[in-house]
């Protein structure tokens, strides 16, 4: 587990936007990343200024707001300025490489546009990075992969995790870390890997967090700020409905207050990691 700081991660990272990332978390001591689910503009727009000022990173599920439009992604990025955050698109891309790189940079969404930050599945082979760093990596873009999940039941384990990290040394270009739920990086390779500590740095954003419930009853698990950051040695914590609530969103107070506690809980867990 890393005991390294993150402003000295941001230094040395190769990718820009990790750069930009570490930096962020740095600067706004903060490795919160708010997970905003909801299906209206307005409400993505709120919750976004409310928690702004606490968070890293927002993540979107663009495709499930009924009223998207160009606006929204303008307004969006006016917010990521102002509160100074990046901007995760969620979109779990699964295809082959020509397929990914037209859902990425094409459609209603442009998600390639705008995201500084989009993941995907492993599950095609690695066409599927070729095809996302084609578009991605000239406009500086970065991608996570999803080497493990957060869901009970989830088939993303054992080699298949280990090759998502084969996959990304190969591609350190582009491949700025993984959706995942320890420090997987520091994995023993399978063979003809590269053994923990050789490769590049990467950044690991991590699910399935929450203070007050230890599911959802659809198969999420929530483990707290201190597990994920401290004992699993995560970089980034990622809450969605324990700030913002589910449905259209909480009041702004309460979005601000769980902001608050979550933020606090992260920071507090990274000075204890760096303490061990
Ligand atoms: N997410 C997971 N687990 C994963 C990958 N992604 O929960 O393994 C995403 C979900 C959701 C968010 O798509 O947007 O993280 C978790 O939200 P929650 O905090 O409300 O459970």
């Amino acid at each position: 587990i890393t005991t390294r700081t993150y402003a000295d991660r941001a230094s040395a990272h190769p990718i820009p936007v990790a750069r930009q990332l570490l930096e962020c978390i740095h600067r706004k001591q903060t490795n919160l990343c708010v997970s905003v689910d909801v299906t209206k503009k307005a409400a993505l727009l709120r919750i976004a200024d409310a928690a702004g000022p606490y968070m890293c990173c927002i993540k979107t599920h663009i495709d499930i707001v009924e009223d998207f439009d160009h606006d929204l992604i303008v307004q969006l990025q006016q917010l990521a300025d102002k509160h100074d955050f990046l901007i995760w698109e969620d979109r779990k891309f699964a295809d082959i490489g020509n397929t990914v790189r037209l859902q990425y940079s094409s459609g209603i969404y442009k998600i390639a546009s705008w995201a500084h930050i989009t993941n995907a599945h492993l599950v095609p082979g690695e066409g599927i990075i070729t095809g996302l760093s084609s578009v991605g990596r000239p406009l500086g873009r970065g991608l996570l992969l999803l080497a493990e999940m957060s869901a009970a039941g989830n088939l993303a384990t054992g080699e298949y995790t280990a090759k998502n990290v084969e996959a990304a040394r190969r591609h350190s270009e582009f491949v700025m870390g993984f959706v995942a739920m320890k420090r997987v990086d520091e994995l023993e390779p399978t063979a003809g890997g590269v053994a923990a500590g050789e490769g590049p740095d990467y950044v690991i954003m991590t699910p399935g967090v929450g203070l007050d419930v230890k599911g959802d009853g659809m198969g999420q698990q929530y483990r707290t700020p201190d597990e994920v950051i401290r004992e699993s040695g995560c970089d980034v914590i990622i809450v969605g409905r324990g700030i913002y609530g589910g449905g259209d969103g909480n009041p702004d107070e309460e979005i601000v207050k769980q902001s608050i506690r979550y933020r606090e809980a992260g920071w507090k867990a990274y000075e204890d990691r760096l303490k061990q």
